[in-house]
C-alpha cells in the first residue's frame, strides 16, 4: 500500500522491519550500545512541536549533529547507517525509533509496541528544542508540553536514565545514574529517592522530579512498583516515538467492522419495516 508521498508500508516493508529488528538486536548486543541508541531515538523524536506540527521522529537528527544537545550521537548515527545499508527501503526515522525500542528490549526493559511507516524529513529542525539539563520544572514542562506530553510522561521517560551515563566531554556531566547502567529496570527512581547519599549522578533536571509535588508521586510509585513503571514507560515511549505520525496502513479493527456491520443491518431492517408499513397504509 502506498501511503503519503514515497513511504511504503506494505508486506515487504514489514518483513524488512523484522529483519532490521534482528540486526539491531545483534548490533546492540555486540557493541553494548543500548544507552546511546536510546538517546538517539529520543533526540530525533524530542524536537516535536504539537502547534506547528514540525520536528518529531522524522530522521532529521542526522542533519543536526552540530547542535550542542546532540554531542556524542555520531557513533549511534553511524551504527544505524549499517542497518540502513542492509535495509535501504526502511526510512531513517523508522530505523532510529526501532533502535530505541530494541535498545530498551535487549536491556531487559518492557516490550514497546512499534508501528512502522514514518517519513524522512529532508532537512534539519531548528536548534534549541531539546531540554537543557540545568533547567527547572518549568523548563521541563515547557519542553514536554510543547510536544503534547504530560507530567506522567516526563517522569516515566526520565526513567530512561536507568541506562547509560554522562560524559564530561559531551555534556559537562560525568557518571551513571544507576549501579548497572546496561540494565533497564526501575533503579533510576530508587537512586533518586536516596538523594545525595546514593552516590550516583543527579542532574538538576533529575532532582526536580523529587522536589515538584506533581512529579514526586510518580517517582515514589515507580521506585516501589517496577511493573507500574514498565507499563507507563512503554506507553510514554510509544507516544514519544509516534509524535506527529499517524500509522499509514491502519486498517479498521475487527470490533469496528463488527459494530459497523451491525449498525448497517439494523438500519436496513428498520427501513424495510417502515417501507412495509408505508406500502400497506396506501
Ligand atoms: C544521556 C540530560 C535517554 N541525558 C543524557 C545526558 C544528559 C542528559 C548525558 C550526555 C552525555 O554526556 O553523554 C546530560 N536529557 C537530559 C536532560 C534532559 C534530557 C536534562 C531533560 C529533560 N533521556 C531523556 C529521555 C530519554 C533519555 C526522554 C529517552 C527516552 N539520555 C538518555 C540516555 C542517555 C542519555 C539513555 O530525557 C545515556 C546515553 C526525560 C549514554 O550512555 O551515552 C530523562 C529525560 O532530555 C531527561
Amino acid at each position: 500500500m502506498t501511503t503519503r508521498k514515497g513511504q511504503v508500508n506494505d508486506a515487504e516493508y514489514l518483513k524488512e522491519i523484522n529483519w532490521a529488528r534482528r540486526d539491531l538486536r545483534a548490533l546492540i548486543f555486540t557493541k553494548q550500545c543500548a544507552p546511546i541508541m536510546l538517546r538517539l531515538a529520543w533526540h530525533d523524536a524530542g524536537t516535536y512541536d504539537v502547534k506547528t506540527k514540525t520536528g518529531g521522529p522524522n530522521g532529521s537528527i542526522r542533519y543536526e549533529l552540530s547542535h550542542g544537545a546532540n554531542r556524542g550521537l555520531k557513533v549511534a548515527i553511524d551504527f544505524c547507517e549499517e542497518i540502513k545499508a542492509k535495509h535501504p527501503r526502511i526510512s531513517y526515522a523508522d530505523i532510529y525509533q526501532l533502535a530505541g525500542v530494541v535498545a530498551v528490549e535487549v536491556s531487559g526493559g518492557p516490550t514497546i509496541d512499534f508501528v512502522s511507516g514514518r517519513m524522512d524529513y529532508p532537512s534539519s529542525t531548528d536548534e534549541g528544542r531539546l531540554p537543557d539539563a540545568n533547567g527547572g520544572s518549568e523548563h521541563l514542562r515547557e519542553i514536554f508540553y510543547r510536544m503534547g506530553l504530560s507530567d506522567k510522561d516526563i517522569v516515566a521517560l526520565s526513567g530512561a536514565h536507568t541506562l547509560g551515563r554522562a560524559h564530561v566531554e559531551r555534556s559537562g556531566f560525568e557518571g551513571a545514574w544507576t549501579p548497572e547502567p546496561l540494565k533497564f529496570d526501575n533503579s533510576y527512581f530508587v537512586e533518586l529517592l536516596k538523594g545525595e547519599k546514593s552516590g550516583m549522578l543527579k542532574l538538576p533536571t533529575d532532582k526536580v522530579l523529587v522536589r515538584d509535588l506533581a512529579f514526586l508521586p510518580y517517582v515514589e510509585l515507580y521506585a516501589k512498583d517496577e511493573e507500574a513503571f514498565f507499563r507507563d514507560y512503554a506507553d510514554s515511549h510509544k507516544k514519544l516515538s509516534e509524535l506527529g505520525f499517524s500509522p499509514p496502513n491502519s486498517r479498521p479493527k475487527m470490533v469496528t467492522k463488527v459494530v459497523v456491520g451491525i449498525a448497517v443491518a439494523v438500519t436496513v431492517a428498520v427501513f424495510s419495516y417502515f417501507y412495509e408499513v408505508y406500502k400497506q397504509s396506501k
